[in-house]
Protein backbone atom coordinates (compact mmCIF):
# COMPACT_ATOMS: atom_id res chain seq x y z
CA UNK A 1 0.00 0.00 0.00
CA UNK A 2 2.62 2.32 1.05
CA UNK A 3 4.60 1.33 -2.45
CA UNK A 4 1.39 2.36 -4.52
CA UNK A 5 1.19 5.70 -2.59
CA UNK A 6 5.25 7.02 -2.82
CA UNK A 7 4.33 5.70 -7.04
CA UNK A 8 1.34 7.78 -7.07
CA UNK A 9 3.73 10.66 -5.33
CA UNK A 10 6.50 10.53 -7.89
CA UNK A 11 3.95 10.49 -10.53
CA UNK A 12 2.59 13.46 -9.76
CA UNK A 13 5.75 14.94 -9.11
CA UNK A 14 6.50 13.79 -12.63
CA UNK A 15 3.34 15.24 -13.79
CA UNK A 16 3.89 18.68 -12.11
CA UNK A 17 7.79 19.15 -13.12
CA UNK A 18 6.47 18.30 -16.59
CA UNK A 19 3.72 20.70 -16.28
CA UNK A 20 6.12 23.67 -15.24
CA UNK A 21 8.69 22.56 -17.39
CA UNK A 22 7.79 25.36 -20.57
CA UNK A 23 9.25 28.07 -18.12
CA UNK A 24 8.26 31.36 -15.75
CA UNK A 25 6.43 32.54 -18.34
CA UNK A 26 4.04 29.86 -20.35
CA UNK A 27 2.23 31.94 -23.27
CA UNK A 28 -1.13 33.25 -22.25
CA UNK A 29 -3.90 30.98 -23.92
CA UNK A 30 -6.94 32.97 -24.09
CA UNK A 31 -9.88 31.75 -22.36
CA UNK A 32 -12.03 29.61 -24.53
CA UNK A 33 -15.36 27.84 -24.30
CA UNK A 34 -15.97 24.83 -26.68
CA UNK A 35 -19.44 24.82 -26.20
CA UNK A 36 -19.77 28.57 -27.24
CA UNK A 37 -21.28 28.66 -30.66
CA UNK A 38 -22.08 32.20 -31.55
CA UNK A 39 -22.79 35.18 -29.51
CA UNK A 40 -26.77 33.88 -27.89
CA UNK A 41 -24.80 31.64 -26.12
CA UNK A 42 -22.57 33.76 -24.83
CA UNK A 43 -25.38 36.36 -23.80
CA UNK A 44 -27.19 33.36 -22.39
CA UNK A 45 -24.22 32.44 -20.44
CA UNK A 46 -24.35 35.80 -18.68
CA UNK A 47 -26.70 38.38 -19.61
CA UNK A 48 -24.62 41.40 -18.95
CA UNK A 49 -21.99 40.12 -21.22
CA UNK A 50 -21.41 43.59 -23.00
CA UNK A 51 -21.06 43.97 -26.75
CA UNK A 52 -17.89 43.78 -28.23
CA UNK A 53 -15.24 41.17 -29.58
CA UNK A 54 -15.86 37.37 -28.83
CA UNK A 55 -14.36 34.03 -30.05
CA UNK A 56 -17.22 31.67 -31.15
CA UNK A 57 -16.75 27.89 -32.77
CA UNK A 58 -18.92 27.75 -35.73
CA UNK A 59 -17.69 24.82 -36.99
CA UNK A 60 -17.10 21.54 -35.06
CA UNK A 61 -13.58 21.29 -35.90
CA UNK A 62 -11.57 24.59 -35.30
CA UNK A 63 -10.14 27.15 -35.91
CA UNK A 64 -12.46 29.53 -33.98
CA UNK A 65 -13.27 33.18 -35.19
CA UNK A 66 -13.52 36.41 -33.62
CA UNK A 67 -16.50 38.06 -33.77
CA UNK A 68 -18.21 41.29 -32.97
CA UNK A 69 -21.38 40.55 -30.22
CA UNK A 70 -24.11 43.14 -30.73
CA UNK A 71 -25.59 42.70 -26.99
CA UNK A 72 -28.18 45.58 -27.29
CA UNK A 73 -29.82 45.75 -30.23
CA UNK A 74 -33.24 44.18 -30.01
CA UNK A 75 -32.57 42.04 -27.22
CA UNK A 76 -29.19 41.22 -27.97
CA UNK A 77 -27.47 38.27 -28.75
CA UNK A 78 -27.07 39.07 -32.29
CA UNK A 79 -23.58 37.46 -34.13
CA UNK A 80 -22.32 40.42 -36.76
CA UNK A 81 -21.34 38.58 -40.31
CA UNK A 82 -21.07 41.92 -41.54
CA UNK A 83 -19.92 45.37 -40.73
CA UNK A 84 -19.37 48.74 -42.43
CA UNK A 85 -18.37 51.24 -40.05
CA UNK A 86 -16.32 54.24 -41.49
CA UNK A 87 -15.07 53.06 -45.21
CA UNK A 88 -11.42 51.54 -43.75
CA UNK A 89 -11.79 48.35 -45.13
CA UNK A 90 -11.79 47.62 -49.24
CA UNK A 91 -14.56 45.02 -49.52
CA UNK A 92 -14.03 44.65 -53.41
CA UNK A 93 -12.45 41.16 -53.13
CA UNK A 94 -12.77 38.10 -54.88
CA UNK A 95 -14.30 34.70 -53.92
CA UNK A 96 -11.75 33.07 -51.99
CA UNK A 97 -12.15 35.99 -49.45
CA UNK A 98 -15.78 36.39 -49.68
CA UNK A 99 -15.77 32.60 -48.78
CA UNK A 100 -12.99 32.74 -45.86
CA UNK A 101 -13.93 36.14 -44.79
CA UNK A 102 -11.95 39.45 -43.85
CA UNK A 103 -10.96 42.23 -41.99
CA UNK A 104 -11.12 42.03 -38.11
CA UNK A 105 -13.96 42.03 -35.63
CA UNK A 106 -13.03 45.21 -33.32
CA UNK A 107 -13.80 47.06 -37.04
CA UNK A 108 -14.92 46.35 -40.41
CA UNK A 109 -15.65 42.62 -41.76
CA UNK A 110 -16.80 39.79 -43.74
CA UNK A 111 -17.30 36.63 -41.35
CA UNK A 112 -17.27 34.11 -44.39
CA UNK A 113 -19.76 32.29 -46.19
CA UNK A 114 -18.57 29.17 -45.30
CA UNK A 115 -18.75 30.15 -41.36
CA UNK A 116 -21.96 31.81 -42.18
CA UNK A 117 -23.31 28.33 -43.64
CA UNK A 118 -22.05 26.63 -40.85
CA UNK A 119 -24.33 29.10 -38.20
CA UNK A 120 -27.56 28.79 -40.09
CA UNK A 121 -27.13 25.39 -41.62
CA UNK A 122 -29.58 23.55 -38.50
CA UNK A 123 -32.10 26.70 -39.55
CA UNK A 124 -34.10 28.73 -37.52
CA UNK A 125 -31.71 31.48 -37.48
CA UNK A 126 -33.22 35.68 -38.03
CA UNK A 127 -31.57 38.62 -39.36
CA UNK A 128 -30.91 41.80 -38.78
CA UNK A 129 -29.86 44.63 -40.53
CA UNK A 130 -28.98 48.05 -38.74
CA UNK A 131 -27.96 50.99 -40.60
CA UNK A 132 -27.17 54.73 -40.24
CA UNK A 133 -26.59 57.80 -42.86
CA UNK A 134 -24.55 60.58 -42.66
CA UNK A 135 -27.02 62.59 -40.78
CA UNK A 136 -27.24 60.22 -38.01
CA UNK A 137 -30.45 58.54 -38.67
CA UNK A 138 -30.72 55.31 -38.09
CA UNK A 139 -33.36 52.24 -39.39
CA UNK A 140 -33.56 48.44 -39.22
CA UNK A 141 -34.74 45.84 -41.45
CA UNK A 142 -35.34 42.33 -39.69
CA UNK A 143 -36.31 39.14 -41.00
CA UNK A 144 -37.28 35.91 -39.12
CA UNK A 145 -35.71 33.69 -41.36
CA UNK A 146 -32.30 33.20 -42.77
CA UNK A 147 -29.85 30.92 -43.99
CA UNK A 148 -27.02 30.19 -46.48
CA UNK A 149 -26.52 27.15 -48.25
CA UNK A 150 -23.37 25.09 -48.76
CA UNK A 151 -20.81 25.77 -50.88
CA UNK A 152 -21.75 23.02 -53.70
CA UNK A 153 -24.94 24.95 -54.42
CA UNK A 154 -23.63 29.09 -54.77
CA UNK A 155 -24.03 29.55 -50.93
CA UNK A 156 -27.53 30.45 -51.94
CA UNK A 157 -29.19 32.69 -49.50
CA UNK A 158 -32.82 32.03 -48.06
CA UNK A 159 -34.28 34.90 -46.47
CA UNK A 160 -37.91 35.61 -45.22
CA UNK A 161 -40.37 36.96 -42.91
CA UNK A 162 -39.93 40.80 -43.33
CA UNK A 163 -40.07 42.75 -40.18
CA UNK A 164 -39.68 46.77 -41.34
CA UNK A 165 -37.86 48.76 -38.59
CA UNK A 166 -38.12 51.80 -40.93
CA UNK A 167 -35.37 50.46 -43.76
CA UNK A 168 -38.02 48.16 -46.10
CA UNK A 169 -37.16 45.50 -47.50
CA UNK A 170 -34.19 45.46 -49.60
CA UNK A 171 -33.14 41.62 -49.10
CA UNK A 172 -36.41 39.75 -49.80
CA UNK A 173 -35.38 40.31 -53.77
CA UNK A 174 -32.30 38.27 -53.28
CA UNK A 175 -33.77 35.27 -51.91
CA UNK A 176 -32.90 31.92 -53.31
CA UNK A 177 -30.33 33.90 -55.31
CA UNK A 178 -26.42 32.55 -55.29
CA UNK A 179 -23.78 34.86 -54.08
CA UNK A 180 -21.71 36.54 -56.74
CA UNK A 181 -18.19 37.91 -56.58
CA UNK A 182 -16.11 40.37 -59.66
CA UNK A 183 -14.46 36.72 -60.39
CA UNK A 184 -17.44 34.12 -59.51
CA UNK A 185 -20.39 35.63 -61.51
CA UNK A 186 -23.67 33.50 -60.55
CA UNK A 187 -26.25 36.10 -60.75
CA UNK A 188 -28.82 36.13 -63.32
CA UNK A 189 -27.95 39.00 -65.19
CA UNK A 190 -26.27 38.77 -68.79
CA UNK A 191 -23.70 41.03 -67.66
CA UNK A 192 -21.34 40.95 -64.23
CA UNK A 193 -23.11 42.38 -60.91
CA UNK A 194 -20.51 42.38 -58.73
CA UNK A 195 -17.72 44.11 -61.24
CA UNK A 196 -20.75 46.71 -62.47
CA UNK A 197 -22.16 47.22 -59.05
CA UNK A 198 -17.94 47.40 -57.25
CA UNK A 199 -19.79 44.58 -54.19
CA UNK A 200 -20.19 41.61 -54.06
CA UNK A 201 -24.03 39.89 -52.72
CA UNK A 202 -26.52 37.85 -53.25
CA UNK A 203 -27.03 39.97 -56.94
CA UNK A 204 -29.88 38.75 -59.20
CA UNK A 205 -29.91 41.03 -62.00
CA UNK A 206 -29.07 42.94 -59.70
CA UNK A 207 -29.85 44.35 -56.20
CA UNK A 208 -31.95 46.40 -53.76
CA UNK A 209 -29.68 45.94 -51.49
CA UNK A 210 -25.39 46.61 -52.28
CA UNK A 211 -23.88 46.41 -48.45
CA UNK A 212 -20.91 45.31 -49.70
CA UNK A 213 -20.21 47.75 -52.18
CA UNK A 214 -17.92 50.79 -52.37
CA UNK A 215 -18.01 53.25 -49.22
CA UNK A 216 -18.83 56.58 -50.89
CA UNK A 217 -20.05 58.85 -47.81
CA UNK A 218 -23.59 59.95 -48.63
CA UNK A 219 -25.49 60.85 -51.73
CA UNK A 220 -23.46 60.68 -55.21
CA UNK A 221 -25.33 60.97 -58.26
CA UNK A 222 -22.29 60.24 -60.48
CA UNK A 223 -22.17 56.26 -60.83
CA UNK A 224 -25.40 54.13 -60.49
CA UNK A 225 -25.77 52.28 -58.01
CA UNK A 226 -22.24 51.26 -56.48
CA UNK A 227 -22.43 52.64 -53.23
CA UNK A 228 -23.24 50.68 -49.61
CA UNK A 229 -26.66 50.59 -50.71
CA UNK A 230 -30.43 49.89 -49.66
CA UNK A 231 -32.60 51.26 -51.82
CA UNK A 232 -36.15 51.04 -49.78
CA UNK A 233 -34.48 52.89 -47.17
CA UNK A 234 -32.25 56.19 -48.92
CA UNK A 235 -32.94 55.56 -52.71
CA UNK A 236 -30.50 54.19 -55.42
CA UNK A 237 -27.74 56.83 -54.88
CA UNK A 238 -27.01 57.14 -51.10
CA UNK A 239 -24.09 55.31 -49.71
CA UNK A 240 -24.51 54.73 -45.78
CA UNK A 241 -21.95 55.66 -43.50
CA UNK A 242 -23.21 51.94 -41.18
CA UNK A 243 -24.60 49.38 -41.99
CA UNK A 244 -24.51 45.67 -40.45
CA UNK A 245 -25.60 42.81 -40.41
CA UNK A 246 -26.56 39.61 -37.80
CA UNK A 247 -27.88 36.51 -36.63
CA UNK A 248 -29.54 34.78 -34.31
CA UNK A 249 -31.79 31.88 -33.61
CA UNK A 250 -35.21 32.63 -33.67
CA UNK A 251 -36.87 33.21 -30.23
CA1 LIG B 1 -24.27 37.42 -64.90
Amino acid sequence: MKLVLVLLLMASVLISCTEGGRGPNPPVVPHVNLQVFDCSHILRQNNRNPSGEYMIFPTESPPPVQVHCDMESEGGGWTVIQRRIDGSLNFYRPWNSYKSGFGSAAGEYWLGLENIHQLTQYGNQELLVNMEDFEGNTAFARYSSFSVGEERYGYTLRVSGFIDGGAGDALSYHNRMRFSTFDKDQDTWRKNCASTFHGAFWYKACSYANPNGAYRYGADDTLLSVGVEWEQWKGVNYSLKKISMMIRPRQ
